[in-house]
């Protein structure tokens, strides 16, 4: 079987934006006076603004009303972009350029699979917009993951089929997503959290493109 495209998540994937989001949510959790740990940031890596805040709050026990709820996710996103002042090149996190080239190379198309609203924004920062050919994020899809509808998308858009596109993420509910939409899938993170992938990998540094290719399917999915 070929391999026809890659569809990266972004945050925790391309770049190591996962820990500003995780202190952002840190912080809006000390302002409402309980401590929002990194196990329960965990089950929020990968889902929309709005429905991580409404998980922070059920953490909290906190009940608020509607209006309280758009407040707290504009404070959060003022935390966040704050936070992305010095990003550049350097904060791509490793082996990321190295699979793009190589991707390219062998002519596989690449897309953007994220739940961020500030996608195209960190793109730009780290300079790397330009080689994803299709950007799907948290603008464009109505429905967060674990739906698979921002991976499908991205699909429909390159013009492949899910089953000979490989999903980078390192969410649990981005694999639930990729693994709905019938993508082979890659967790990128502890095998704790992300078990459920066709393979786990600490991170992209140090693997090729074809130890990826190997593992995932030992003998049927070349590039
Ligand atoms: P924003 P990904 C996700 O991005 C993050 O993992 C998640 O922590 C965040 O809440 C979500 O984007 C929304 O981000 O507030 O910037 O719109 O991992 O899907 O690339
Ligand atoms: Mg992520």
């Amino acid at each position: 079987m070929k391999l026809e495209a890659c569809i990266f998540d972004l945050d925790g994937v391309i770049v190591d934006t996962a820990g500003y989001h995780y202190l952002a949510w840190k912080r809006i959790g000390t302002e409402l006076g309980f401590d929002f740990t990194e196990e329960m940031n965990e089950t929020m890596k990968g889902i929309s603004r709005y429905d991580s805040l409404g998980k922070l709050l059920e953490f909290g026990n906190i009940t608020i009303s509607e209006e309280e709820k758009q407040r707290l996710c504009v404070v959060k996103n003022d935390y966040y972009l704050d936070s992305l002042s010095d990003m550049n090149h350097e904060n791509i996190l490793p082996g990321v350029v190295s699979l793009l080239d190589e991707l390219k190379e062998k002519n596989v198309k690449i897309a953007l699979g994220s739940a961020s609203k500030n996608a195209i924004k960190v793109l730009d920062l780290i300079g790397i917009k330009e080689r994803f050919e299709v950007i799907v994020d948290g603008n464009s899809v109505s429905r967060s993951k674990p739906d698979p509808e921002v991976f499908i998308k991205g699909a429909t858009e390159l013009g492949v089929s899910p089953a000979h596109t490989i999903v980078f993420e390192d969410s649990n509910k981005g694999l639930d997503a990729a693994i709905a939409g019938g993508f082979k899938t890659v967790g990128l993170g502890s095998p704790e959290h992300l078990g459920h992938a066709d393979i786990v990998l600490p991170g992209l540094g140090e693997v090729s493109l074809s130890d990826i290719l190997h593992q995932l399917t030992s003998t049927t999915m070349t590039a």
